[in-house]
């Protein structure tokens, strides 16, 4: 895979950048956007001169929001149990040997919420916004989604987050812990070079042992997720999930109960 249709991927001073770039879908991720991630995740992560990865998306309305439901029918477009490989994706983050840093540069809905859950370190823009819709729309991102975010911001928060559905300031996400620092938005892109010009000036074995065992306690979630996977590919068959997607994509509340 040399050229990329969903994602965009530049090199700055030993930096990769992975930038979803689907901003008409507000960075929603498809079984092809995935696949790409992963590419360029492998790229980079394994690649000497790169010292650390940095995620986002592209405009300034989304970071990511998730699966795209225009691309979901029982299951969306692509590989893996649910048609979207993003197990594979979350995992990837925590094994590459060098920092992820979330650039959050406006919504992080969904599976977009999990993916700065698995980052490394998050910076956000003080435009940004945070949560989990999962149950909202037929769907939940078990394993990192869930219990990785139990982790970072809290049980009872983590609880909320799934359970209410609600959204959440940028200033609420540095509160729980979410993200490392928030900043105006138009200087989200001097903070994250910043950040990525003090890894760079750091020993990269000794960042790489230090990921590795910041993720020791937390791995077994994988495999919680891995078996989250199996009952959401059950999900995703019944009419109760169905009419989540169904009313997302015509706009009106779901009608779950009766
Ligand atoms: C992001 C949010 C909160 C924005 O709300 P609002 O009211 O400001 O805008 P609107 O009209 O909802 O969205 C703007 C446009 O972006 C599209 C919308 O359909 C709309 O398109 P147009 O009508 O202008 O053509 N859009 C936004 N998010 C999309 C998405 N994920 N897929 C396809 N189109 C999308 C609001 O839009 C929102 O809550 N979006 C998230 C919806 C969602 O269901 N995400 C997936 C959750 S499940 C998941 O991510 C997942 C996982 O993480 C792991 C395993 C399986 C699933």
């Amino acid at each position: 895979m040399t050229e990329y249709t969903d994602i965009q991927y530049t090199v700055k001073n030993g930096a990769a950048t992975i930038a979803i770039n689907r901003p008409d879908k507000y960075n929603a991720f498809r079984g092809q956007t995935c696949e790409e991630m992963i590419h360029a995740l492998n790229r980079a992560g394994w690649d000497k001169s790169i010292g650390v990865i940095v995620l986002t998306g592209t405009g300034t309305k989304a970071f990511c929001t998730g699966g795209d439901q225009s691309a979901h029918d029982g299951g969306y477009d692509g590989r893996g149990l649910i048609g979207l490989p993003v197990e594979e994706l979350q995992g990837l983050i925590r094994e590459v040997p060098k920092p992820v840093i979330a650039r959050v540069n406006g919504y992080a809905i969904g599976g977009g919420n999990v993916l700065v859950t698995c980052c490394d370190l998050a910076i956000a823009a003080d435009t940004a916004i945070f949560g989990q819709v999962g149950p909202k729309v037929g769907s939940v991102d078990p394993g990192f989604g869930t219990a990785l975010l139990a982790r970072v911001a809290g049980e009872k928060k983590a609880r909320e987050i799934w359970f209410l559905c609600r959204r959440y300031s940028a200033a609420q996400a540095l509160e729980m812990g979410l993200v490392n620092t928030v900043v105006p938005a138009d200087q989200l892109d001097a903070e994250v070079e910043r950040w990525c010009d003090e890894i760079m000036a750091l020993s990269p074995t000794a960042i790489a042992i230090a990921k590795r065992s910041f993720n020791a306690d937390s791995d077994s979630i994988r495999g919680i997720g891995a078996m989250g996977m199996q009952a959401l590919s059950l999900y995703y068959g019944t009419d109760e999930s169905q009419e989540g997607v169904k009313a997302f994509m015509e706009k009106r509340k779901p009608k779950f109960r009766g």
